[in-house]
Parts: structure tokens; C-alpha cells; sequence
């Protein structure tokens, strides 16, 4: 039987202690010796230290590499002390009920799974996480595309509510790829970004991977080392367990899966006069007309072209579809809630990080080789698109914000280093039928 990894607002005080027990232990290793390989160090050095790992993001080794990643270190904690510490596993963090314990569970204030730092202050959380989950089909639009891939490269459930956790809600030492997994918050937090995975592969009949044959950096001295390694959960010896609130999420019917052929594509025309790039780093914002698609159309995008992803800190656009005479209003939630069409967030790419002097960083350029430098991502603007062409309704415009990643214990932060990383190529509309 496959080992359970539970909701850490349901672990008794004796699965939390022995949970904690373990983490110590590694701890303690590192504490004796930096280099211990099996010590909570260079565990976090794997995701964290280019010299080590560091993890995989933007490609569809995503998912496999930090499923990989938790799986050994789970190993560890259950070699920790055994027997004890024999049925260990990871516990997950649901944070898409947080309502039972306000910002984090309960368990992460205690000091063996506290990290100092982390941003307290009232965020919101990603909206559409479920969403992603249960209406995404496509492998590589949920899980990643293949490096190799020429133009695209983050699925969903990465680009938008991992990359948005990371350095809105979380912060402090989750707010950078280069220390995130110091804080052990980060083991239960993708925890349970792996249960969406493995949800999603249920609900999908779990479909072959792309790259299979894919090495995970980090691993390749360990007998499973590849991504078709780490396909099946109860394979590795895990498997979770859903509350009641779970089930009740997941418990939706998958919607139909249709193919869509492309009517037309073209560049939105500014209200603007500036170059686009400019525009946005001066105003923080960018606004054009979107033009009334085909008659035909039944689907229909925004697609921001070739977006780079910044090296000194994260950010995000907030996509916004509103009538011309209804102006944008920022920082306000009905406008945000009637108008707004979805996010993209770009978590800082590892590479340079001059901020942190640990051993996560050394001090020098490193490729960012394993974060992608661009990517091209779109919103669903279906629902406003069809309406003008059904109703007649009046001019719309799509407004993009710009919004700055916190500081990482949640206060405001304006970086002008981090506007001028501010670029894409092109925002276009793209029209389609169904095939
Ligand atoms: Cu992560």
C-alpha cells in the first residue's frame, strides 16, 4: 500500500511531531556537515543552487523534476529515525480552501515550520486554479511544452498559480528560485501543486508524458532518474488523500474537448502613440481597441507575444476587457471582478541574484539556462468578443497592468530596475472556429 500524504490541517499532533523529528534530523546533518548529501542543505540546494540542480521551470520537465525532487527527500525523512519516522510523508498544503486558517495553516507557525520573513499581509489568492485543472486538457498547456519547443514553453498551472504563490502570497524565502526551498514551507506548497498534477493526470486517463526519456538534473546518479519515472505516484510509493473539500472540488465533469481551427490573427491597435515597450514602462499599463472578430468566431485570445521574463524580480499583467466609455479604474475590485479576463505571473528567472548571500547564490553570472528567457501566453476574451458580435455592444478595450511582485514580507515595492525588464513583442487578437 502506497504511502498517504495528508492535508496538514488534518495531521494528529504525533504525525506533525514526527514529521518535524525527521525534518531535524536532516537539519542536524547539514549542521555537522554542508556537503552531507543527505541533509536538508543540499536538499534545498537541489531546487535552489545552479552548481547543484537547480530545478526545471518553463518546459514540461516542471512537474517530473519537483515530483522527483519531493519523493527523495521524502525517502530521506522516512530513513530519518525509523521506525519512527518509517511512514513519514510530506503534508500537503490545500491552499485552495485557506479559509479555515487565514493566510497559512496553523502548522507553519510552528518554529520547526516557520521561516522568518514571509509576506503576512491580507493577498489574494490565485483565481483559477481549479479551473486550470479541470478544463485544461492539453498536456503541455497544463504541464509545460518540450524545451525544444520553438515559441512556447510554461503550461497553466505553472505560469499562472505557481508562479503567482511564489513571490505574491508567499514571499520571504519563497519569493526567489534561488532560496525558496529553505523555508519548508515550499515541500507541503508543492506538495500539493504535485496532487493538482496527479488530479489531473486522473481525470485525463493519465496521458504519456512528453520527453520521456528527459534526465532530471539533480538525480542522475539515482536509479529513477528520467521524467517516465515519475508518472504515477503509487509507483514512487505515495499517493494522497483527499478531504471532503477536495472531492467536492474535483468532482465536476470534464468539459467537451473541442478542436479549433485559426479564422484570423492581428495586432491590436494601440491607444497609445508610443511604442508599446515604452508605453508600458512609463505608464505601467497598456490600452488598445480590440477590434470586432469574424462573425464566425466562437473562441477568441489575447496573446501577449514573446514576454520576457525578468532576472532581478517577478511581476505580473493583469488583463482587463471593458467598454470604452467605463474607464479603467485601478486597485478596485469591482471593476476587477466585472472586467478583469486573467493574470500571467513571471517569477524571477534564477541566474543573477545579488540580494542573497547564501549558499544558494555564487555571486556570479549563471546561466538562467533552466528558466526560459520569454514566453507567450494568452487569455480566453471569448465571453466579451462574442458579445459584441451578438449584441452590438459598445467599443471595448483591453487594458494590461503592470503589477509589481511585494517585497518579500508582503510590503509595496516599486523597482524601476525591474520596469525596464518590462518587454514584449506584440499583443495580438486571435479568432477561431470549432472544427
Ligand atoms: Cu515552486
Amino acid at each position: 500500500m502506497a504511502k498517504k500524504r495528508r492535508d496538514i490541517n488534518d495531521l494528529d499532533e504525533n504525525h506533525i511531531s514526527d514529521y518535524i523529528h525527521a525534518l531535524n534530523i536532516l537539519r542536524a546533518r547539514s549542521e555537522q556537515n554542508p556537503d552531507d548529501e543527505a541533509g536538508y542543505d543540499f536538499q534545498a540546494g537541489l531546487h535552489n543552487d545552479p552548481f547543484i540542480g537547480p530545478c526545471e521551470h518553463g518546459n514540461d520537465l516542471f512537474l517530473a523534476w519537483h515530483r522527483s525532487h519531493l519523493n527523495y527527500f521524502e525517502k530521506l525523512l522516512q530513513e530519518a529515525d525509523p521506525p519512527r519516522t518509517a511512514n513519514v510523508t510530506i503534508p500537503y498544503w490545500d491552499w485552495l480552501h485557506p479559509e479555515t486558517n487565514g493566510k497559512f495553516p496553523a502548522a507553519f507557525a510552528r518554529p520547526d515550520l516557520f521561516m522568518p520573513g514571509r509576506n503576512d499581509s491580507p493577498t489574494e489568492l490565485p483565481p483559477d486554479t481549479l479551473q486550470i485543472v479541470i478544463e485544461e486538457m492539453d498536456w503541455n498547456e497544463f504541464g509545460g511544452f518540450p524545451k525544444e519547443h520553438p515559441t512556447r514553453n510554461y503550461g497553466k498551472l505553472e505560469l499562472g498559480p505557481h508562479n503567482y504563490m511564489h513571490p505574491f502570497y508567499i514571499g520571504g524565502r519563497m519569493a526567489r528560485p534561488s532560496t525558496a526551498a529553505e523555508d519548508p514551507i515550499y515541500w507541503s506548497f508543492h506538495a500539493f501543486i504535485d496532487l493538482l498534477w496527479a488530479e489531473w493526470q486522473r481525470r485525463n486517463n493519465m496521458p504519456p508524458p512528453t520527453s520521456p526519456d528527459a534526465d532530471l538534473r539533480g538525480f542522475l546518479t539515482k536509479p529513477r532518474h528520467k521524467v517516465s519515472d515519475f508518472q504515477k505516484t503509487t509507483d514512487l510509493d505515495y499517493e494522497y488523500e483527499y478531504t471532503d473539500k477536495l472531492n467536492q472540488a474535483f468532482g465536476v465533469g470534464q468539459p467537451e474537448h473541442v478542436r479549433r481551427e485559426l479564422l484570423t490573427e492581428d495586432s491590436l491597435r494601440p491607444l497609445f502613440s508610443d511604442e508599446l515597450n515604452s508605453e508600458l514602462r512609463r505608464t505601467l499599463r497598456a490600452q488598445f481597441t480590440l477590434p470586432s472578430p469574424p462573425a464566425a468566431t466562437e473562441t477568441a485570445y489575447v496573446r501577449l507575444q514573446d514576454l520576457k521574463v525578468p532576472t532581478i524580480g517577478s511581476y505580473m499583467f493583469r488583463a482587463y476587457v471593458h467598454p470604452k466609455d467605463e474607464p479603467f479604474k485601478n486597485d478596485n475590485p469591482d471593476f476587477q471582478h466585472q472586467y478583469g479576463v486573467g493574470y500571467v505571473a513571471l517569477w524571477k528567472s534564477h541566474g543573477t541574484d545579488n540580494t542573497h548571500g547564501g549558499h544558494g547564490d555564487h555571486g556570479h553570472d549563471s546561466p538562467p539556462a533552466h528558466h526560459p528567457s520569454s514566453c507567450t501566453v494568452g487569455f480566453d476574451v471569448s465571453r466579451q468578443l462574442v458579445g459584441i458580435i451578438h449584441e452590438n455592444a459598445s467599443e471595448l478595450v483591453l487594458t494590461l497592468q503592470y503589477i509589481p511582485a511585494p517585497g518579500p514580507a508582503g510590503e509595496p515595492q516599486s523597482n524601476p530596475d525591474l520596469v525596464k525588464e518590462v518587454q514584449l513583442a506584440d499583443v495580438l487578437l486571435e479568432a477561431y472556429i470549432q472544427s
